[in-house]
């Protein structure tokens, strides 16, 4: 019988996209990408793990509904984690034989753009790793999950690369600067819209890959330099340049969206109008104090230094009084207001 394992897991929040795969089954990206891991205090996923002789097949519950195991990601995560235990000998033949129970639950809403599938398989693979003791790196194991799960594996400011080996071992997330190295850091949720997107990330890269120009133009021209700036920004805690990348980065992404064929939004007029009073924020400041980021649904992710958060609430306050906030202070923080 084994120990029950629970882990907790973070959400993370790109600010240069993950847009576009070259490999779909082996999830290899068509561009490095970078994020910030937020607090798990605020957003995360917890997962619980178990193995037992007699359990007869595996299981899996997500947000307390029982779902099928038979996901080609599900099973590739666990048996990529037994054939590492098996290779650093760290369990018996027997427990590698016996079947799991995972039960995964997030603390925010589900499939509306707020990664939640990058915090559920890099909690999962994190929890898998601990209950089969498997020592070496797992972000490439998250990878085979979720492509932007494997950001969720560091802290702090993490950078994907997209690697060129056709088997994907090049393709791992690393470390640019942990949570300490830029404490003022702060992100603020504005929570749009949680109902489940139209066009999930998986079938959205899809399209565009196949038939957005705009894509290969952004691959080629934008994301090097956009990297390499948003890296030299991190680390010289530069925030005008870096909220200035975060925001063009999203828009182009949105703009890819809109260029595929079919073209699928993610973004509603309330987050437009949240772009625009953004630029109208940093206008009036006279510089960059607030950078926007959306991912693949409505909800606007802000990032700003800690200095700023009181005042940008009160101007979010204003301008959307019937809010009702939920405020919260962490770390690499994460506010959250549902709208
Ligand atoms: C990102 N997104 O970099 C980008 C920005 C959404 C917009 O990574 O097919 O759920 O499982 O690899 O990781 C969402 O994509 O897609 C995503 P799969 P995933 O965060």
């Amino acid at each position: 019988m084994s120990d029950i394992i629970t882990v907790k897991a973070p959400v993370n929040i790109a600010v240069i996209k993950y847009w576009g795969k070259r490999d779909e089954d082996l999830i290899l990206p068509l561009n490095d990408s970078v994020s910030a891991t937020l607090d798990t205090s605020i957003m995360c996923a917890k997962t619980s793990v178990c193995a037992r002789p007699e359990f007869k097949e595996n299981e899996i519950w997500l947000n307390g509904k029982k779902e099928t195991f038979q996901s080609p990601r599900l099973q590739n995560c666990l048996k990529e984690i037994k054939s590492r235990a098996a290779a650093e000998n760290s369990v018996n033949e027997d427990f590698l034989q016996w079947k799991v129970r995972v039960c995964s639950e997030n603390n925010f809403p589900t499939a509306a753009g707020l990664a939640s599938s990058a915090a559920g398989y890099a909690c999962l693979v994190t929890a898998l790793a601990k209950l089969y003791k498997v020592k070496s790196d797992v972000s490439s194991i998250a990878r085979l999950g979720s492509g932007s799960a494997c950001r969720s594996v560091y802290g702090g400011f993490v950078r994907w690369h997209a690697g060129t080996n056709p088997d994907g071992t090049d393709s791992v997330a690393s470390q640019i600067e942990g949570s300490a190295h830029w404490p003022e850091m702060h992100a603020l949720i504005l929570v749009v819209g949680d109902t489940k997107k139209k066009t999930s990330s998986t079938t959205g890269m899809r399209i565009s890959t196949q038939t957005s120009e705009l894509l290969k133009h952004r691959i080629k021209y934008c994301v090097p330099q956009r990297t390499d700036e948003i890296i030299q920004a991190i680390k010289q805690k530069d925030f005008p340049k870096f909220a200035e990348v975060t925001m063009k980065d999203s828009n182009q992404f949105h703009a890819v969206c809109l260029d595929s064929y079919p073209p699928f939004v993610y973004m509603t007029d309330v987050s437009h109008l949240i772009v625009d009073l953004i630029h109208k924020y940093n206008e009036l400041s006279g510089s960059t104090k607030v950078a926007y980021t959306f991912d693949a649904g409505p909800n606007a992710c802000l990032y700003l230094l800690e200095e700023e958060v009181p005042q940008v609430l009160s101007f979010i306050r204003h301008v959307f009084p019937s809010s009702n906030p939920e405020l919260f202070v962490t770390g690499l923080k994460t506010n959250e207001v549902t709208l």
